[in-house]
């Protein structure tokens, strides 16, 4: 998975910073000169809408990739007063501000997924896809986000995740190396490097080889866990701190991981199952966010984009002194 760049916005030098940034990705992924514009003038509004409403929050941005063509994911996240009328925040002329009047709509026209959650007092998180080129892939059924970024001071994160599986199952794989840095970025890679070697693994298999592939290694806690949308239904293995939780509709269920560390003491390993019907969140998240959350806390938030949940729930909960990941994995709803 190519890294996500965190850019933080306390004011407008810092909108150019992001907007820079956004170049550097659509130029390393050869987006043309009308793609890359675009991406521009969202992360450059994005950041703006921050400064002007906010005054502070963060930029996010992570390369995509679908059907051999490259995207960039814009995420914007502040914890401001939130927007009190989101359907007419995405009429043109419509301004709080005094801003241009170009704002959200604009923003919407430009993307090719545009999502928003916002609430009053709470704050907004905004996500945006720009794509270098059409894909002519039938959309997946599943849908998923995600945040991985550094301890803050750290250039690389000590965390690291991978997806595998087609059609309607996937396995999702969290490893935390110990500690930071690129000792620990070394131990996670090797667990999802031994994913990649062992695609359709189980979640329990998956822990055994990765305890075998990270000897040598600082160690890591690691989870994963596989979901079958034709079976309703899913399983997941872990050992050390890395949660899995599953959210349906009124309904949570936190999975349990054993204690240890993968390539150093594994005592046990145990594949639990879950029901994962229609409409179902799998949420699986490093000890860098905290663990007290309840998307009760976010009526509305479940029928949003899975990356904008993850960004949501990175916000609010991240414990700022760790590496963090959020992977959320849900079936697309249907257009
Ligand atoms: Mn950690």
């Amino acid at each position: 998975m190519a890294s996500q760049v965190l850019i933080k916005v306390d004011d407008r030098t810092q909108v150019g910073e992001a907007r820079r940034a956004a170049a550097r990705i659509t130029e390393a992924l050869a987006f043309n000169a009308t793609q890359a514009g675009k991406a521009a003038l969202a992360v450059t509004e994005a950041a703006t809408n921050i400064v002007k409403h906010a005054g502070t929050g963060k930029i996010l941005l992570l390369p995509l990739a679908r059907a051999g063509v490259a995207g960039l994911e814009i995420l914007a996240l502040d914890r401001g007063p939130g927007i009190a009328n989101v359907g007419a925040s995405l009429r043109d002329g419509y301004s709080t501000a005094g801003s241009m009047g170009t704002g959200l709509g604009a923003l919407a026209r430009a993307a090719e997924s545009f999502d928003l959650y916002s609430q009053p007092g709470r704050g907004t998180a905004l996500r945006l896809e720009v794509w270098a080129a059409a894909a002519c892939a039938p959309p997946d059924v599943f849908e998923w986000g995600s945040v991985c970024l550094p301890k803050s001071g750290e250039v690389v994160p000590g965390d690291a995740w991978a997806m595998e599986g087609s059609g309607d199952y996937r396995t999702i794989l969290v490893a935390d190396g110990l500690g930071h840095g690129p000792d620990a970025a070394r131990s996670a890679r090797a667990a999802t490097e031994a994913f990649a070697g062992n695609p359709s693994a189980s979640p329990a298999m998956l822990m055994q080889i990765s305890h075998a592939a990270l000897a040598g290694t600082r160690g890591a806690a690691g989870g994963a866990a596989r979901v079958i949308l034709a079976e309703g239904r899913g399983t997941f293995a872990g050992v050390g701190n890395i949660a899995c939780r599953v959210e349906t509709a009124g309904e949570r269920r936190q999975l349990v991981s054993h204690s240890g560390t993968l390539g150093h003491v594994m005592r046990r390993v145990q594949e639990f199952e879950f029901a994962f019907p229609p409409g179902a969140l799998l949420i699986l998240h490093s000890d860098g966010l905290a663990t007290h959350w309840a998307i009760a806390d976010y009526p509305g938030l479940m029928a949003k984009h899975a990356g904008l949940i993850a960004a949501v729930l990175y916000r609010d909960h991240d414990r700022g002194r760790d590496d963090v990941t959020v992977v959320v994995l849900k079936q697309r709803p249907s257009p």
